[in-house]
């Protein structure tokens, strides 16, 4: 049975330094210099990405310890991840294990047979892409880097457990360098992904971007939080949220 191709997703960005600053420069196309730690956002987007129109619901996360009660929530409800990390220190690749682990383990609860959706996909549970951002500080003597592309690479395969086909993306949000490329990198590959044959019995609300229990489960969560055109209203809102 053939999935709808849905052009409404939400999408969850995760992990290391720089995921507010990703989505403000892709949504709003300026870089925030000054840091304001982040407790949670909403982002509401639309964009037209490879003809089609693109409705996005950007779930921008805190990266804070005293946050992480928070990621079982939007990591359910999220369909698909951006996972950032700091690519001048390989301490923040090393830190996205913690999340790829708790994904791995939620998204594993939502499908029934997993090898059977292993020969179907990438071998990926949820669809992702990984974000080497800060790559504006890399020196140009492209040796000296702490971590090289092919360093990552293995880490994402030995380590984060992710399928070779995962896309991994530098970026600069300073500099706005390949941001437009790591989200419409990631709405393709939640595209193909909610484009993936499944028997019945298999389909999900992971797999069901617009199904009706995803819709509740999102509206439950992001009923909490307005859609952001102020992110202190939302974190207001989450504090209460919380409380
Ligand atoms: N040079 C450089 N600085 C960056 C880049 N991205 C983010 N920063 C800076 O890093 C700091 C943290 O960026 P944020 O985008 O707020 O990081 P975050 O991941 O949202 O942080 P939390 O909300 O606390 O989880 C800010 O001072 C940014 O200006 C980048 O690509 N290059
Ligand atoms: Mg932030």
């Amino acid at each position: 049975m053939s999935q709808p191709v849905s052009d409404e997703f939400t999408l969850a960005v995760c992990g290391g330094v720089g995921k507010s600053s990703l989505t403000v420069q892709w949504t709003q196309n300026h870089f925030m210099k000054y840091y304001d730690p982040t407790i949670e956002s909403t982002f509401s987007v639309h964009k037209i990405i490879d003809n089609k129109e693109t409705h996005l619901t950007i779930i921008d996360t805190a990266g804070q310890d005293e946050y992480k009660t928070l990621r079982d929530v939007y990591m359910r409800s999220a369909f698909g991840f951006v996972l950032v990390f700091d690519c001048t220190l390989k301490s923040s690749l090393e830190e996205l294990k913690e999340f790829t682990k708790q994904l791995e383990r939620l998204k594993k609860e939502e499908v029934h047979d997993e090898e059977e959706h292993e020969k179907k996909w990438k071998g990926n549970l949820y669809p992702c892409v990984v974000v080497a951002n800060k790559f504006d500080l890399i020196p140009e003597d492209y040796e000296n880097r702490e971590l090289t592309e092919k360093e990552i690479k293995e880490f994402m395969k030995t380590e984060l457990l992710l399928s070779e086909n995962t896309p991994l993306i530098f970026t600069s949000a300073k500099t706005a360098w390949n941001v437009v490329e790591c989200f419409e990198t990631i709405v393709r590959e939640m595209r193909a992904f909610s484009k993936v044959e499944l028997p019945p019995q298999e389909v999900t609300s992971s797999h069901q971007a617009n199904s009706s229990t995803s819709r509740k489960r999102n509206s439950l969560f992001l009923t909490k939080m307005a859609s952001v055109s102020d992110s202190h209203d939302c974190q207001n809102d989450l504090k209460m949220f919380l409380m």
